[in-house]
């Protein structure tokens, strides 16, 4: 990079994680039962994550143990600070603060929890970037709520944004409300529903209908909570968070044109509302024409015109493409619709590999919604091997992030595009959130334990690290 192209001083370099995937504990410390704690791993003979309404014997729920951040983060923020992390990504178990989701006032030994992580952060120079919501609300708001297809969600999700801002807004400046908001896009897919919305529905429920209903309610509570941190503190910025797939036109085909431009506004017309401030005039058709009941009440325009984000939280992994369906209807059905882009590869989990993918995509951001954007997770997960001497080379995890960061820095120094940060997922293996398997791993540090609990626990560096290390030191020299 020339002089002129250098990175901005201050840019957040950094590592991201969510507290199911990490913490374990799941019962510690008067913590009640989180979405994510009903979820069985996948196996390979069983392929797809099951939610049990009860804990089943015989079956494997990684998130329990997870690997135990909730008790060994001193150590492992030792790790992070020799690596030079100047943020971390961490989610607030919405369960910790609120065990059940509806009571009237928090639990203190979770406030103390997270106020003590904090400060180890900010003791080594890490700042804490906080999302409310990673797929992990209280499951007694699935079970006696129906989740967050009732209002009555919008209130409870408040009342904890707010416990939070309240307590930790002199510890925590940047915040997300719901991770990945959009993964319900692929609303056939009842893992999504459940996950960002805990909604388990039964067969004769429209799950459009409802995703976007559901979806809705979310919005005016992220609206609500925004509205709430600056209230508190006027300082703080919060956050939509968007897990960004550009899906590109297979071909030049007119047809195949206008169903990737019609994907793209189905998949991120939440972008529109949550950093736009109201719904997108295609969409408000789409409703009339399905017939679509949407709970809109008088009051939900004005309050999502004055709670819009600050800014853009991204998730970045894989771009996808999509082809004109014969009988061409514009209508767009991400579960069936996308195909695979024949000119980029594939990693081991079958997830497209395209760095360029993601300058087109923040520069795309900008244009749409002009605001700030910051990278909070993009990553590689992959079979690790450990050598009989204790080293792990991940050359194939270096030269994804490095193809990446250098894409992000183009966009950055090129293209003038506002970047806060950049927070690779992860410094530390985790549980995965859509397979539940340790073994898909995405760490610059290595974690002993394997997709069944059995392992040492150790860390152990993979050389990603050290290169991850020298990044940031130089303030990203790739
Ligand atoms: P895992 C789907 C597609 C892209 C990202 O994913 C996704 C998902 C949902 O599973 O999730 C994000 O662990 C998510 C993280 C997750 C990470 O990507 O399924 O925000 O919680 O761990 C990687 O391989």
């Amino acid at each position: 990079l020339s002089k002129e192209m250098k990175m901005p001083t201050g840019f957040l370099w950094g590592g991201a994680t969510a507290a199911h995937q990490i913490e374990g504990n799941w019962q510690a410390d008067g913590k009640g039962i989180s979405i994510a704690d009903m979820m069985a791993a996948a196996t390979v003979t069983e392929p797809n994550r099951v939610v049990t309404k009860s804990i089943e014997s015989g079956k494997i729920y990684p998130n329990h143990w997870a690997i135990d951040f909730y008790n060994s983060y001193p150590q492992d923020i030792e790790l992070f600070s020799e690596l030079g992390l100047k943020a971390l990504r961490v989610s607030i178990a919405w369960t910790r603060i609120f065990p059940n989701g509806d009571e009237l006032t928090p639990n203190e030994v979770g406030l103390k929890h997270y106020d003590d992580l904090f400060d180890k952060l900010l003791a080594h120079n890490i700042q804490p970037i906080v999302t409310l919501s990673h797929f992990e609300m209280p499951f007694n708001l699935v079970k006696k709520y129906g989740g967050w297809l009732n209002r009555e969600l919008i209130t409870f999700f408040e009342r904890f944004a707010t416990a939070c801002f309240e307590r930790f807004h002199k510890k925590v400046k940047y915040w997300m409300t719901f991770n990945e908001i959009n993964n319900q896009t692929d609303w056939r897919n009842p893992h999504h529903l459940y996950q960002d919305s805990g909604l388990l529905l039964d067969k004769n429920e429209n799950a459009e209908e409802s995703m976007f209903q559901a979806a809705h309610n979310e919005m005016v509570a992220s609206a609500k909570a925004v509205i709430a941190a600056h209230k508190i503190d006027n300082s703080l910025k919060v956050g939509a968070m968007l897990a960004m797939v550009p899906i590109y036109a297979l071909t030049a085909k007119p047809q195949d044109q206008l169903i990737a431009q019609r994907a793209m506004q189905y998949r991120y017309y939440y972008g529109d509302v949550q950093l736009g401030g109201k719904y997108p005039k295609w969409l408000l058709n789409y409703f009339k024409l399905k017939k679509f009941k949407m709970p809109f009440l008088k009051e939900d325009a004005e309050i999502l015109k004055e709670g819009v984000c600050d800014y853009l939280g991204l998730s970045y992994y894989f771009s996808l493409a999509i082809q004109a369906r014969a009988d061409k209807k514009v209508e767009y059905d991400e579960h069936n619709d996308l195909v695979n882009n024949p000119y980029v590869e594939k990693s081991q989990w079958g997830w497209q590999i395209d760095p360029e993918g993601l300058r087109y995509i923040l520069n795309w951001i900008q244009d749409r919604w002009d605001k700030p954007s910051m990278i909070v997770e993009n990553g590689i997960g992959a079979y690790d091997k450990v050598q009989a001497d204790g080293t792990i080379h991940d050359d194939y995890r270096i030269e994804y992030l490095k193809k990446h960061v250098e894409q992000m820095e183009l966009a950055i120094t090129v293209d003038g595009v506002d970047v806060l940060g950049y927070c690779m997922w992860s410094p530390i293996d985790i549980v995965s959130a859509s397979t539940g398997e340790m073994k898909k791993r995405y760490g610059l540090i290595y974690v002993d334990r394997d997709d069944t609990g059995n392992g040492t626990n150790a860390r152990k560096k993979k050389d990603s690290y050290a290169w991850y290390k020298k990044l940031i030191a130089s303030n990203g020299d790739i």
